[in-house]
């Protein structure tokens, strides 16, 4: 379904054999060096959910080869596979030739457990304008969807485990954020407690 022009979701996009796949690497990625740590804000906050970088550390606000808030590791290389199921991704949502550019290069995986939330924000610190591949696993979340020049007059939308969500065109740089985690609504057969969503970039670096 086209939530906005070039925002669209995509239901159950990954089978259950392609969760628990995708869950097993995450588990394997979120170990050190260079694993699952806290956000630390510049203002003196922290994110309440947990972040593990491929490809290219995120930091606020800026992407660095090495852990430079944490550990200080160099960041775990991006997988090819995550780059090619990125063009898949997009190829089914916004079509061969939208997917032909995507050269995705980061991945942000996000863990969140029943209190984590994120705030409405945009995301703006890639230098291409590709689109955000989004993937949901474990819990259902409230997403949170504004548009590009205001937090307000947002929509709502359930993602849960298997989810796809693509932010291209006029949505790539809208505002977002995830008021809600749901307890207890991943699928029982997946082991998870708690949601991870997978973000695939184009770094522009
Ligand atoms: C729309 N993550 O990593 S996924 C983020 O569920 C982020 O962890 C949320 O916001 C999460 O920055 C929301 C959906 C999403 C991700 C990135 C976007 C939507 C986006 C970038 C641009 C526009
Ligand atoms: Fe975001």
């Amino acid at each position: 379904a086209e939530i906005a022009p070039g925002a669209v979701h995509v239901p159950g996009w990954l089978d259950a054999r392609a969760q628990r796949e995708l869950l097993q690497s995450c588990r394997e990625w979120a170990r050190p060096p260079a694993g699952l740590r806290t956000v630390r804000t510049p203002g003196g906050g922290t994110m309440s959910a947990r972040q593990v970088c491929l490809g290219w550390h995120w930091y606020p606000y800026g992407y660095a080869r090495t852990v430079v808030d944490g550990d200080g590791a160099p960041v775990k290389p991006f997988p090819g596979r995550l780059g090619e199921l990125g063009r898949r991704a997009v190829a089914d949502t916004l079509g061969e030739q939208a997917a032909k550019t995507a050269a995705y290069d980061i991945a942000l995986i996000n863990f969140y457990d029943g209190d984590a939330r994120m705030g409405m924000h945009r995301d703006s610190d890639e230098k291409a304008d590709a689109p955000v591949v989004s993937l949901s696993l474990g819990d259902s979340c409230v997403f949170r969807f504004g548009n590009t020049e205001t937090r307000t007059r947002c929509t709502d939308v359930e993602l849960r485990s298997g989810d796809l969500f693509v932010f291209g065109g006029p949505s790539r740089f809208a505002y977002h954020g995830v008021p809600k985690v749901l307890p207890g609504t991943a699928p029982p057969e997946l082991g998870l407690t708690g949601r991870l969503n997978i973000t695939l970039r184009v770094s522009g670096l």
